[in-house]
């Protein structure tokens, strides 16, 4: 069993590269990593809040009830983790900022430049917003059908990869997604998060194979 396993990520592998799927550095996998730093928080949807604030016209809170009301989008992404695994065809169902901005949901400053996304216990991480408005990050509460599971970031984390043949579409390793987000900033000036502080790039693009600064 497992000897076929290795096969079809091999093969998997190798059709990947071929589709010019693959980054540089990358590997694929066919399980689902877990990787973050710290504990993984518990959900209280009666005290849980999703924030907007910084350069907005008007700040605001969502209850997870509320939340949950929003225009909602589907997209289908190649992601890559800047610790070399990579997984094709992962499908992720939430909320696309951009469509917030469009339906006047959230009312950008025309100073608005730069995002930071604030996780539960602190986790922060940075992105222009040309970047955070693109269709391949998205505000996610499933994936693959399913609401996320606890150690993948339920019940919303951003995420971002590659969608395949968009290559318009500037795509950024994995940790620029943060799991159990809790808001956005939205900044006149750019400031590294919490991996970007440490040395890991602040553009981070996987193409380039931008991991450390
Ligand atoms: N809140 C939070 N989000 C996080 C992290 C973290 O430590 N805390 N780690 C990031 C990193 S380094 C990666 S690679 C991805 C991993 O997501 P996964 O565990 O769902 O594979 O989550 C990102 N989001
Ligand atoms: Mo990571």
């Amino acid at each position: 069993m497992f000897a076929f396993e290795g096969l079809d990520r091999r093969q998997e592998e190798e059709r990947l590269l071929r589709e010019g799927r693959l980054p540089p550095g990358q590997a694929l996998t066919v399980k689902f990593p877990v990787l973050h730093y710290g504990p993984v928080p518990r959900f209280d949807p009666t005290t849980w809040s999703f924030s907007v604030w910084g350069e907005v016209e008007e700040e605001r809170t969502w209850t997870w009830e509320e939340f949950t009301q929003l225009p909602r989008s589907t997209v289908k992404m190649d992601i890559h983790c800047v610790t070399r695994w990579s997984k094709a065809d992962t499908v992720w169902e939430g909320v696309s900022v951009r469509t917030l901005v469009e339906q006047g949901l959230i009312r950008l400053k025309p100073t608005a430049a730069y995002v930071m996304q604030h996780a539960e216990y602190g986790y922060t991480t940075n992105l222009p917003l040309e970047v955070v408005l693109q269709e391949n990050f998205l505000l996610a509460t499933h994936f693959n059908g399913e609401p996320l599971t606890p150690e993948h970031g339920y019940p919303l984390r951003g995420v971002i990869g590659a969608i395949p043949g968009r290559t318009d579409l500037k795509t950024v390793y994995l940790w620029k997604g943060a799991k159990w987000l809790r808001g956005l900033e939205f900044m006149a000036q750019d400031r590294p998060g919490f991996w970007e502080q440490a040395g890991y790039s602040n553009s981070a693009d996987v193409w380039k194979e931008e991991r450390y600064a």
